[in-house]
C-alpha cells in the first residue's frame, strides 16, 4: 500500500453536473433557467449530491451554448439575472449543497468587448489578448482544423490578418502569454469567489498554451486538415500559468478544482492535480470515451460503435493505479459533451436499460476519485433517435454535417445520422424527463430542443416512486461513499483480468476490504469472488444471487 492520502471535502463529495439550458425552464420559454434550478434543489438534496457544477451560466450569444462568454461578470438573459444567480447560491447553501462554476478562459466570445478592441486595429491595447497573424501565401498562417469542423482561423478584413480559434469562429482564443490576459483572469476569478461559490470546472484548459510557432499539424483522416492536438494541448506553458493561478487565486479559497484536459496523459495528469496542491484538484481526461480503434470510426470522432468493456477497464484501471499516492483523480461516464452512458457503455434496450444503468453506476462509484452524475444519468436517460439534421442543435453536429456530408460527401447522410444517434453531444441536452406530463415536465412552452419521446416511462417522478429505480440506486451509493472511507480513500487493486465479461476490482484500506464485480453483458458469466465471502454485501442490482456465476448485468459489491 502507499502513503496515505491528504483528506479533504472535495475528495469525500460527489458531485452533480446541471446543463442549466436543459435542467428545468421556469418561465415558459423553453429554455432552463437558474429560478428552474433553484426550484429542483430538494430534489438534488434527496439524491443526496455534495456539490452542483453549473455548465456556463455567463453572458452569451450562445453560439456553443454559453461556452462562448461576452461578459464573465453577468448572468445570461435567457438564464435569469444576478439577483436569481445569487438566491440559487443562497438556497443551494441552505441545503448544504456547494456550488461549482465552469471557468471558460481558453477563449472568450468574439462579442466580448475585449475581442471588439481587439479587432479594431493591430495597435489597439487589446490586440495582444488574442492571437493575431498575417496571411501565409495569402491564406491561413498553418492547417490547423478548428475542433468543430473547417480551419482553425478566420480571416478579419479590418487588419487583414486571422486570428485563431481552436473551437467556433465565434470562440476566439485567449493569447495567456500575454501578462495581462492571466490579470484579467485571475481578478474575474477572485470577484466569483469573493461571492462564495466553492470552486471551478476549468474548461480546456489543457489548451493555454501554444506551441510558439504554431506548426501545421498532422493531416487528420479526412485529409482536409491537420491536427492542432499536439501543439495546443499540455502546451509549453500551461503548468507555469496554473501555478501561477494556484497561488495568486485558488490557494486563497477551499475550492474544488476540476481541469478539462483535452489531450491530457496519465504523466501529465500528475502534474495538474498534483498531491501538493500546486495547481489543481483533479483532471477529466478523455482516454474512456474515445477508446475505439481508428478503424471503428467513420470519420473524425464520429463512430456508430459501442467501446469494449476490457478496453474501457484497461484505461480506467491504469488511472486507478497510475495516480495513486501522486494525484487525485474524477470519475465520470457521462457530461453535456458525451452521449449517455446507457446507451454508450450499458444497454438501452428496455428489458436492460435499468439493470445495466444500476451496473454501470456501481462499476464507476466504487472506484477510487472524484464521481461525476451528468443530469439525467441518475434516472438512466438513454440516447436520441436523430431522424433529420433538422433534429440537431449542437454547433459540432451542424458543422461536421455540413463538412463530411454536404461539402466534401465523404459520409452519406443515414451513416452520419447514425453516428450522431451514437455519440452526438444532443444525446445529453435533450431536456431532463421530470415526469410523464406534457414536454415531459421541463417546460410549459416549446422545448429548444426536443424531449426524448421515451419520457413517458422513464422520468423522475416514477423513479421517485419505486424504491427499486435507477434514482433509489444512485442515493444508496453515494449515501454508501458518505459511510465508508475505504470507497473514498481505499487503493484500488485490478481483479479477475482474463475475463472480457467480468469488470472486477478491490479496494483496501486500513483492513477494510471492498470487493465489486459487474458483468457487462446480458448472459451469465462465471465468477467466484463472492462464493462463501464473509461479511456483508453493501449494494447489488439483484436481490438473489446464484453461486458461481453474476446474473446478466448484474453488480454486486461486498465489504469484509
Ligand atoms: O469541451 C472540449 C472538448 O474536449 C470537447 O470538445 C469534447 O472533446 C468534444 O465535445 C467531444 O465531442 C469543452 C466543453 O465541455 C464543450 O462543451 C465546449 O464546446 C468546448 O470546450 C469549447 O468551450
Ligand atoms: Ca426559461
Amino acid at each position: 500500500m502507499t502513503e496515505k492520502d491528504r483528506h479533504a471535502w472535495w475528495k469525500e463529495a460527489v458531485i452533480y453536473q446541471i446543463y442549466p439550458r436543459s435542467f428545468a425552464d421556469s418561465n415558459g420559454d423553453g429554455i432552463g433557467d437558474l429560478k428552474g434550478i433553484t426550484a429542483h434543489l430538494d430534489y438534488l438534496k434527496e439524491l443526496g449530491i455534495d456539490v452542483i457544477w453549473l455548465s456556463p451560466v455567463y453572458q452569451s450569444p450562445n453560439d456553443d451554448n454559453g461556452y462562448d462568454i461576452s461578459d464573465y461578470r453577468d448572468i445570461m438573459t435567457d438564464f435569469g439575472t444576478m439577483a436569481d444567480f445569487d438566491e440559487m447560491l443562497r438556497e443551494a447553501h441552505s441545503r448544504g449543497i456547494r456550488i461549482v462554476m465552469d471557468l471558460v478562459v481558453n477563449h472568450t466570445s468574439d462579442e466580448h468587448a475585449w475581442f471588439v478592441e481587439s479587432r479594431k486595429s493591430a495597435d489597439n491595447p487589446y490586440r495582444d489578448y488574442y492571437i493575431w497573424r498575417e496571411p501565409k501565401d495569402g491564406k491561413e498562417p498553418n492547417n490547423w482544423e478548428s475542433w468543430f469542423s473547417g480551419p482553425a482561423w478566420e480571416f478579419d478584413e479590418a487588419t487583414g490578418m486571422y486570428y485563431l480559434h481552436c473551437f467556433t469562429k465565434k470562440q476566439p482564443d485567449l493569447n495567456w502569454d500575454n501578462p495581462k490576459v492571466r490579470d484579467e483572469v485571475f481578478d474575474m476569478m477572485t470577484w466569483w469567489c469573493e461571492k462564495g461559490i466553492d470552486g471551478f470546472r476549468m474548461d480546456v484548459i489543457s489548451m493555454i498554451s501554444k506551441v510558439p510557432g504554431l506548426p501545421d499539424g498532422p493531416l487528420k483522416d479526412s485529409g482536409l486538415y491537420g491536427d492542432l492536438t499536439p501543439y495546443v494541448c499540455n502546451g509549453p506553458h500551461v503548468h507555469e500559468y496554473l501555478q501561477e493561478m494556484n497561488r495568486r487565486v485558488l490557494s486563497k479559497y477551499d475550492l474544488l478544482t476540476v481541469g478539462e484536459a483535452a489531450g491530457v496523459t496519465l504523466e501529465e495528469a500528475k502534474k495538474y492535480a498534483n498531491n501538493e496542491g500546486t495547481e489543481l484538484g483533479m483532471v477529466f481526461h478523455f482516454e474512456h470515451t474515445d477508446c475505439l480503434e481508428p478503424e471503428e470510426k467513420v470519420i473524425g470522432k464520429w463512430t456508430c460503435r459501442h467501446p469494449q468493456m476490457k478496453n474501457v477497464r484497461a484505461i480506467l484501471n491504469k488511472w486507478q493505479t497510475g495516480l495513486e499516492g501522486k494525484a487525485w483523480g474524477s470519475l465520470y461516464w457521462d457530461n453535456h459533451d458525451q452521449p449517455r452512458a446507457v446507451s454508450r457503455f450499458g444497454n438501452d434496450d428496455p428489458k436492460w436499460r435499468t439493470l445495466s444503468a444500476k451496473m454501470l453506476a456501481t462499476c464507476l462509484h466504487m472506484m477510487k476519485g472524484t464521481p461525476y452524475i451528468y443530469q439525467g444519468e441518475e434516472l438512466g436517460m438513454t440516447n436520441m433517435h436523430f431522424t433529420s439534421p433538422e433534429d440537431c442543435r449542437d454547433v459540432e453536429e451542424i458543422n461536421a454535417y455540413r463538412q463530411f456530408v454536404e461539402e466534401h460527401r465523404m459520409v452519406d447522410a443515414e451513416t452520419m445520422l447514425r453516428c450522431f444517434d451514437t455519440v452526438a453531444r444532443d444525446n445529453a441536452r435533450t431536456p431532463m424527463q421530470w415526469d410523464d406530463g406534457a414536454n415531459a415536465g421541463f417546460t410549459a412552452g416549446t422545448p429548444w430542443i426536443p424531449v426524448n419521446p421515451n419520457y413517458t416511462s422513464i422520468n423522475a417522478k416514477e423513479e421517485l416512486a419505486d424504491p427499486d429505480s435507477v434514482f433509489h440506486y444512485y442515493r444508496k451509493l453515494i449515501r454508501l461513499r458518505h459511510e465508508n472511507p475505504v470507497i473514498v480513500y481505499g487503493v484500488f487493486e485490478p481483479l479477475m483480468m482474463d475475463s472480457d465479461a467480468v469488470y472486477a476490482y478491490r479496494r483496501v484500506l486500513d483492513g477494510a476490504v471492498l470487493t465489486a464485480a459487474c458483468n457487462w453483458t446480458d448472459k451469465e458469466q462465471p465468477c467466484s469472488l463472492f462464493d462463501g465471502a464473509q461479511g456483508k454485501e453493501l449494494i447489488s442490482n439483484y436481490a438473489e444471487h446464484k453461486d458461481g456465476v453474476l446474473l446478466p448485468y448484474e453488480a454486486r459489491v461486498f465489504l469484509s
